[in-house]
């Protein structure tokens, strides 16, 4: 059954929750319940990247016995963004209407789930917000906060979109949206591939909506953050920023 079909009957939204993975084995069957529990109609899509770890054979089992849960095996590690664009090609081939980003390592609580797909009523993007009233951050040194919230000050001044918390991961697309977006084309990763998504849902006119969030940092398992993926994002927005204000004021004149 497609969207459209869906929508005809009159039944629920389908609701995709992707949870991309890269040696998660201490999170996953965790996070996977806390969803199937919190919003128990949705699907779960675990996108991995072939995990050493065994994160991969973990959600096998887990698909086996619930048919609410599903696998993506990929063939090794290609970054948060690539995992993404082949968890939303997924499931928009079998006809999901909302689909959602989560990470596995309990920072985005399932529990806050129903929070972001009620205000998805009102809005084409939903993110998950820890800067806006009512949002906040557990368990992070100041350093950590302090990078978090310059970097979404810096790509919010530098390309205008008006969004407090813009490398968040935590979001709720509707299917409409991304298929508006030109996802295909998107090649940042990391963090750089949530402003990325952000801005392109802002330019082609979408409504946005931010909730607030508790996010909790990780406490099991390694992170995968790295110094790379910040110093890519900060060059590809100061570049963005940069063709962005030079287009502005090559169109003023
Ligand atoms: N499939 C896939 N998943 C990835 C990759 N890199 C990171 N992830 C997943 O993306 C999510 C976010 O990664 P984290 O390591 O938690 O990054 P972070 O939240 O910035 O860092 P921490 O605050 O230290 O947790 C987790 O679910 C990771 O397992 C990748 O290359 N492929
Ligand atoms: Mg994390």
């Amino acid at each position: 059954m497609n969207s459209n079909e869906r929508r005809a009957r009159g039944s629920a939204e389908s609701v995709l929750v992707i949870i991309p993975t890269y040696n998660e084995a201490d999170n996953v069957e965790a996070i996977v319940s806390r969803v199937r529990s919190s919003v128990p109609a949705a699907h779960v899509l675990v996108a991995d990247d072939n995990s050493p770890d065994g994160t991969g054979k973990i959600a096998d089992e887990l698909a086996g016995s619930d048919d609410h849960v599903h696998v993506l095996h990929r063939k090794g590690k290609e970054g948060l963004g690539a995992a993404y664009l082949a968890g939303f090609a997924w499931g928009m081939e079998r006809g999901y209407d909302v689909l959602v980003e989560m990470d596995a390592d309990g920072s985005h609580q399932p529990e806050q789930l129903p929070r972001l797909l009620t205000a998805l009523d009102g809005a084409d993007l939903v993110l998950g917000s820890r800067w806006v009233p009512g949002g906040r951050v557990v368990n992070w040194p100041k350093s950590r906060e302090l990078l978090s919230r310059g970097g979404s000050l810096y790509s919010r001044t530098l390309l205008g979109v008006p969004i407090k918390d813009v490398t968040g991961g935590y979001r709720a697309f509707r299917r409409e949206t991304l298929e508006g977006l030109g996802v295909e084309q998107v090649a940042s990763q990391g963090y750089c591939f949530q402003v990325d998504l952000a801005w392109r849902t802002v330019k082609a006119g979408f409504r946005v909506v931010e909730v607030p969030i508790t996010f909790v940092e990780r406490e099991r398992g390694d992170s995968k953050m790295s110094r790379s993926i910040v110093v890519e994002a900060l060059w590809r927005v100061t570049a963005w920023g940069v063709g962005h204000r030079l287009g502005g004021l090559a169109r003023r004149h």
